[in-house]
């Protein structure tokens, strides 16, 4: 099933929730992974973690902030990771708040606009000029339900996650011309602490959201990115869309209480 040993990742918003354990998930493939994240503090305590748990992989933290970052040093970061990156996961992202577009903060939606679509552009663009050249290379986006459906206070995010399926779209044609495959996978509900960012701390919001049904968690995430990765060269897995089972849409959801 896992057929990555020795081959080299980069994973955005590494240091928790769906990045993190798509990290474990290649380390324990065997495959050299640079995570990345604004926290440097985590990651290290990753790499440490993980080098110990899998001595054959090598972890590169890299820190950084998209929005903090010019596009002369975006472009030199293939250059500073001491390994090959032919796979690239773009799972960087946020929802922050959920006002109506009449309330919300444009401040907030800059920052969600930033790192969810600017992030996925960069990281991209960084990334796939090196995969075009050797003719080899992976990218996968982590979308959402978000990107295929409008709910209720998901102004912003939702709108960025439909950007995140365009530009998965488009780039797949811009690279179809080439053996780089680029592929999406667009998770329901997940337990992680992204509901508890978008309620901005909130823990009664968070727990009225997960309340009576069993979410998916970050580690079956990991395991559609894997499934992604190890077809045969043959086949471009272009979207995984899953939900939780007892989720029939976004904000569809039978609670058992
Ligand atoms: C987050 C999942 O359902 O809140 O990507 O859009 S959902």
């Amino acid at each position: 099933f896992c057929s990555l040993q020795g081959r080299g990742a980069l994973v955005t918003g590494a240091s928790g929730g769906i990045g993190l354990a798509i990290v474990e998930r290649l380390a324990e493939c065997g495959v050299n992974v640079c995570i990345v994240a604004r926290r440097v503090e985590k990651l290290n305590e990753l790499k440490e973690k993980l080098e110990t748990e899998y001595p054959d992989v090598t972890i590169f933290p890299l820190q950084l902030d998209v929005s903090k970052t010019s596009e002369e040093e975006m472009l030199k970061i293939p250059e500073k990771v001491p390994f090959q990156v032919d796979i690239l996961v773009n799972n960087a992202g946020l929802a922050l708040g959920t006002e109506a577009v009449d309330t919300n903060s444009i401040s907030d939606a800059m920052t969600v606009v930033n790192t969810n679509i600017m992030g996925v552009v960069a990281f991209t663009r960084a990334f796939a000029s090196g995969m075009r050249e050797r003719d080899r290379g992976h990218i996968v986006n982590i979308s959402s339900i978000a990107g295929h459906e409008a709910y209720i206070g998901g102004s912003i995010y939702c709108a960025t996650k439909h950007a995140v399926d365009a530009f998965t779209r488009s780039a797949r044609h811009d690279l179809r011309n080439s053996k780089v495959r680029v592929s999406s996978v667009s998770p329901g509900a997940v337990r992680t602490d992204f509901t508890m960012t978008r309620f901005k701390g909130d823990v009664d919001a968070e727990a009225a959201l997960y309340r009576g049904f069993d979410p998916m968690i970050a580690e079956d995430v990991a395991d559609q990115v894997i499934y992604a990765l190890s077809r045969p060269m043959r086949t471009q897995v272009c979207d995984i869309i899953s939900l939780a089972n007892a989720q029939s849409a976004a904000r569809d959801i039978h609670r058992g209480d």
